[in-house]
């Protein structure tokens, strides 16, 4: 290659094997001397509107039955996302997201720092997923990502990767569809949710009027963290809709009680309603963990775990 001539006598063997690769050279090349004739291939305007539309239409037509939903993409829904997609590529499994940017709170390790801990055994779920970490020498029961950034990244990637999986973000969910039980409210069957766009959702104080769409889906799978403006949404709609009395409140930060807690905990708590990660220690009554997603990814396992079940009975 043009660009690496020379190079190499300089490059350490771990920098060597990413040129060797060949990934990052062949872009220089390919351009390499014909910036002055460049042009992109022509289009016209609606071309680019229809390509978008088109696609995001058809998506809602076709998630709107879907055989799961899962509400909120941070860690542990897209923990859930990545062991259902890649156990059951025949099923429709539909992700709200009601930020733009999904990922949740796992951009950064922890107050605004990059590195990501997680407790072992979390680390079967990094090696899963292909995402590098370094033990420490000093105590074998943890792990470091590098950055929490490429961990959230590479999980996204797998997950917008699967066929059967579509994200549908900047959409919130705000509120659950429901059937009667046979006991009454206490026995309510969840069959889906409703949505809207999240600008939308946050104007329903100062516009009138804007009805919702819907996901019809026998199983909703709800990861939407702990309570704040969006969080723990489907546990506090539980206690309005009094399908529960209420809810136990998240408790102070013990890394060793919660991240037990959360993993052994995620279930169906109502039919047709799994929740995991942090969402579950408002149901609950769970401490916090701060800063280790070891609990989050391992909920996600034990969520799609769950999932399985519900489905296959
Ligand atoms: O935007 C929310 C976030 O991306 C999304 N969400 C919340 N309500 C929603 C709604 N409709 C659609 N009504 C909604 N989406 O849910 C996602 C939750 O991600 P998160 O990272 O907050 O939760 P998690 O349980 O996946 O991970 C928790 C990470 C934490 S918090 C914590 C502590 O505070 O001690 N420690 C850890 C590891």
């Amino acid at each position: 290659s043009t660009t690496t001539t020379g190079l190499k006598d300089k490059l350490t063997p771990e920098m060597l094997s990413f040129i060797t690769q060949g990934q990052q050279t062949r872009l220089l090349d390919e351009f390499a001397g014909k910036w002055d004739s460049f042009k992109f291939a022509p289009i016209r305007e609606s071309q680019v509107s229809r390509a978008m539309t088109r696609r995001y239409f058809n998506d809602l037509d076709k998630y709107a039955e879907s055989d799961i939903v899962i509400v909120g993409a941070g860690s542990c829904g897209l923990s859930t996302a990545y062991v259902l997609g890649k156990a059951r590529p025949d099923l429709k499994i539909a992700i709200v997201e009601a930020n733009v940017s999904p990922g949740g709170g796992a951009w950064l390790g922890g107050q605004l720092f990059s590195a990501m801990v997680m407790r072992k055994p979390a680390d079967v779920f990094l090696n899963d997923l292909g995402v590098p970490f370094e033990e420490d020498a000093t105590n074998p029961n943890y792990v470091v990502v590098k950055h929490a950034a490429l961990f959230t990244s590479t999980l996204l990637s797998k997950v917008l990767s699967f066929p059967n999986i579509k994200l549908f973000n900047a959409t919130s969910v705000e509120d659950l569809i429901t059937r009667p039980g046979q006991n009454g409210i206490e026995d309510v069957r969840i069959a889906g949710v409703v949505t809207n766009w999240t600008l939308v959702t946050m104007h329903h104080d100062d516009q009138s009027c804007m009805d919702p769409n819907t996901i019809n889906a026998p199983l909703v799978i709800s990861t939407t963290g702990h309570d704040g403006p969006f969080g723990a949404f489907c546990a506090k709609r539980l206690v309005s809709m009094t399908a529960i009395e209420k809810l136990g409140g998240m408790r102070g930060l013990d890394m060793n009680a919660a991240e037990d807690a959360i993993v052994k905990n995620t279930r169906e708590v109502t039919k047709g309603l799994i929740i995991g990660g942090m969402e579950l220690s408002e149901i609950d009554g769970f401490n916090r963990m701060g800063p280790t997603f070891g609990a989050m990814v391992l909920s996600g396992v034990k969520a799609a775990e769950e999932a399985l079940k519900v489905i296959e009975d």
